[in-house]
């Protein structure tokens, strides 16, 4: 397992945050997610040779929000 920490823009209430939390449960092997609105941002354990980095990105970009860097 792997943890990435992604930056994302745009949520702006906790109803975004369970958005985000949502697309990220529903992709294989991810073990941990968690998603704050401040700072905004969404660690995920992830297995990387089943869900790489930009899948997770993809993932969130697709749920209507935009990742940093
Ligand atoms: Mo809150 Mo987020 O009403 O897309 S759910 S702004």
């Amino acid at each position: 397992m792997q943890t990435t920490t992604i930056k994302i823009q745009g949520m702006t209430c906790q109803g975004c945050v369970n958005s985000v939390k949502t697309v990220l449960g529903k992709l294989p092997d991810i073990s941990r997610v968690e998603v704050s609105l401040d700072p905004g941002e969404a660690v995920i354990e992830h297995n990387p040779s089943t869900v790489s980095v930009n899948q997770l990105r993809t993932a969130i970009e697709d749920a209507g929000f935009d990742v940093i860097d």
